[in-house]
């Protein structure tokens, strides 16, 4: 019997968030290998999925989800392993949720797909060269006002176990580097830590393998 949880998408710093939560806790998935803008968003089969046309997206069951960050909470919280980080009281809870969502307004939405928009995307969103580099001033400082806590991380944000916040940060520091952005050095040490888990190199082969 084949597993019934189904992931769609690969290629991009989102679709990777899911693919790498799935492999660290062991989840049994199958996955349809769509990009953006190939087309493949656009099907009907998919539209009835996630009518924005974005991946990735989660069917578990009769649930869809889509949202990278959504995604990789609903998996922590579905499919526990002692390995990952997942806080039962509301106060330690809150401070994951913090992390997160600061990560995903202000260092993804707010600056790095700011940047994609206007200069790899140039042609559908417009060129803006003034909005990209205000959008990575704007990553570095405020990954600079965090840089002290993650260059204290032991190994991680919370301690000994990954967590979402975790993942949700490493993709972003991967994904400034490839726009060029410079991290601090204590920023690269921690993303060397996280990058040595097997799961992540597993995700890494398998979300860009072409
Ligand atoms: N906030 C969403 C963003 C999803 C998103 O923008 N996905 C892009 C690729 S990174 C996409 O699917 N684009 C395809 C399209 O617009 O057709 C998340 O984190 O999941």
């Amino acid at each position: 019997m084949g597993s019934d949880v189904i992931l769609w998408g690969v290629g991009t710093s989102r679709t990777m968030r899911a693919h790498w939560m799935l492999l660290e806790l062991g989840v049994d998935y199958r996955f349809h290998a769509i990009g953006p803008r190939t087309g493949e968003t656009q099907s009907g089969e998919f539209l009835r999925l996630n009518p924005r046309h974005k991946i990735p997206v989660l069917q578990h069951g009769s649930l869809v989800l889509t949202e990278s960050a959504a995604i990789i909470e609903y998996l922590s919280q579905t499919f526990p392993n002692p390995e990952i980080y997942r806080p039962s009281n509301p106060e330690s809870f809150a401070a994951l949720s913090e992390w997160c969502y600061f990560i995903m307004s202000e260092l993804d939405a707010a600056s790095l797909y700011m940047v994609r928009r206007h200069l790899r995307l140039k042609d559908i969103y417009g060129e803006a060269p003034v909005a990209v580099q205000a959008a990575k001033t704007y990553f570095s400082h405020n990954l600079e006002a965090m840089t002290p806590r993650i260059g204290t991380a032991s190994p991680y944000l919370f301690g000994t176990q990954l967590s979402t916040a975790d993942i949700l940060l490493m993709t972003c520091l991967e994904w400034a580097l490839a726009e060029k952005v410079t991290l601090p050095e204590s920023v690269m040490k921690y993303r060397e830590r996280v990058a040595g888990r097997i799961a992540y190199q597993a995700a890494l082969a398998r979300n860009f393998a072409q």
